[in-house]
């Protein structure tokens, strides 16, 4: 017999990944560098399908049917490029070299591109919804040349999660390493989702002086609106569990320093090379990384705050109304960068990415999912190039409706001291888009006052500099 699928690195991404195809009754070539993985795995595991231990590399490329399907789910870095090496001699024309990890795209263009030259198709596959999604069902966002996608796909597309309409969380994203940059915004929009969520947590603890419990049911109301997805589900989750030791909210035992792996970084640096304000995302890592600085807090713990003035019952219960709705505007505003970010890629790299489809691959499967996603295919449906969520009518309706309850919330968030980035830095953004004026011309005439930088005038074509040092007459550049 031979695989039709191989998958080589069977640590617990690999190993449910290759579960979740002998499940799916795809025959599955599996291999580990340390061999002891690889019959565990058929021991523990060999009864859900059918499964082709392989020992050496040699016997792993032989068990594939071709083209060959090798899908690599090892320690991104140093370990791709090795197992890469180790597989790719072995290998002929038109076979496929499928990297799982979570590789920085930037590696995935240039291994596809030296991969290329041999022929062999490689393709960067963002993989979704961690263990539990590799079992069950990921979202999955393969980049990599189109014919590829032909053989690969369907595969994919049965292993894969499913949306609420029964639609395959998977397409083929765009060439070499569109699928791995758009699975490193999507982390990066879930750390924004994440912070923002974290933000309407803490108003509702702190301005509205609610429990965690409480907050839980308000989460959990939020969850049956157009709020319903994943994060929110969760949290509601998380704030009503009760720490057994100690009784206390499980909330209230946690170190509050957040940690990251790196994604969210990531996408921030890349928008910085692109020149896309993903602000909210950006101010997510930089909460996160502020958190970790236990000696600065510590050392700033007594500096001035507000005087805290409490809620009566009535004003905390409008409040938390506003904060929904600060929240989802925030959100709108998250997302509206995240795709920002990938459209900038898009025509950086040349890629042909349909906006719709990323958003529509993210309703089932990964950490962002949720109802919201289809509204965002609903946009891009109604207008393949839209060139911001922000100009869609829909979007733009609901921002409108939310605003004043968006900048009541700020207002007390600021009147009581308590720090809100992620929304402030969303409405920051909204307001400077709609801005008639922006204080850019102001910098630009500084820039032109110290450096001779020039500037562009609003009544004339062509670009002017005035003779600060002299006469401050002005004269073409
Ligand atoms: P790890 O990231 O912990 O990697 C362990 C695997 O890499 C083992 O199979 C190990 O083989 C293999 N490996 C290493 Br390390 N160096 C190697 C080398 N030089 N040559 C060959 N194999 C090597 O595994 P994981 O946690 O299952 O994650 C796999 C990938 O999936 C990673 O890129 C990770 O970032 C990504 N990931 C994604 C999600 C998600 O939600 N999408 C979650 C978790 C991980 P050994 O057994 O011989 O040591």
């Amino acid at each position: 017999t031979t695989a039709q699928i191989g998958v080589t690195g069977l640590a617990v991404m690999g190993r449910n990944l290759a579960r979740n195809f002998a499940r799916n009754g795809y025959t599955v070539a599996v291999h580990n560098r340390t061999s002891a993985r690889t019959h565990a795995l058929v021991a523990e595991f060999g009864d859900e399908g059918e499964f082709i231990a392989a020992e050496t590399a040699k016997d792993f490329v032989a068990a594939l049917e071709r083209p060959r399907r090798l899908v690599v789910m090892v320690k991104a870095g140093e370990p791709t490029d090795a197992v890469i090496q180790e597989f790719a001699p072995l290998l002929e024309p038109g076979d496929m070299i499928i990297d799982g990890g979570n590789a920085h795209f930037a590696d995935t263009r240039r291994r596809e591109r030296e991969l290329r030259e041999q022929g062999i198709h490689f393709v960067g596959m963002g993989v979704s919804g961690g263990e539990e999604g590799a079992l069950n069902g990921p979202s999955i966002m393969p980049g990599g040349p189109k014919e590829s996608y032909d053989s690969l796909g369907p595969m994919l597309e049965k292993i894969s999660a499913k949306a609420a309409d029964g639609a395959p969380c998977v397409t083929h994203v765009g060439p070499d390493g569109a699928g791995h940059f758009v699975k490193m915004v999507h982390n990066g929009i879930e750390y924004a989702d994440m912070q923002l969520i974290g933000e309407a947590y803490q108003l509702l603890r702190e301005v509205a002086g609610y429990s965690p419990a409480r907050i839980a049911e308000i989460f959990r109301t939020w969850n049956t609106g157009r709020l319903d997805s994943y994060l929110i589900e969760i949290t509601a989750e998380v704030l009503a569990h009760v720490d057994a030791a100690t009784g206390k909210p499980f909330v209230d035992v946690v170190v509050d320093q957040a940690e990251q792996k790196g994604t969210g970084r990531w996408t921030v640096q890349i928008a910085l090379d692109l020149g896309v304000p993903v602000s909210g995302i950006a101010e997510a890592v930089f909460a996160r990384s502020l958190s970790g600085h236990a000696d600065l807090r510590a050392a700033s713990r007594g500096l001035a705050g507000p005087k805290a003035s409490p809620l009566s019952e009535s004003e905390a219960a409008a409040f938390a109304d506003r904060v929904e709705q600060a929240l989802y505007a925030s959100k709108i505003v998250s997302y509206t960068q995240g795709f920002h970010e990938i459209d900038a890629a898009r025509a950086e790299y040349d890629w042909d990415i349909d906006l719709g489809a990323v958003s529509a691959i993210w309703r089932g499967g990964c950490i962002i999912r949720a109802a919201f996603l289809d509204r965002i295919r609903a946009a891009y449906d109604a207008r393949a190039d839209l060139p911001s969520l922000l100009a869609d009518d829909a979007f733009a309706r609901e921002i409108a409706s939310a605003q004043d309850d968006w900048r009541e919330v700020l207002v007390a968030a600021t009147r009581q001291g308590v720090p809100t980035p992620g929304f402030s830095a969303a409405l920051a953004y909204y307001d400077a888009l709609r801005a008639a004026r922006l204080p850019a011309a102001l910098t630009q005439g500084q820039r032109d006052f110290f450096g001779a930088h020039t500037y562009r005038r609003v009544d004339r074509e062509g670009s002017f500099h005035t003779l600060w040092g002299a006469d401050r007459s002005e004269v073409s550049a």
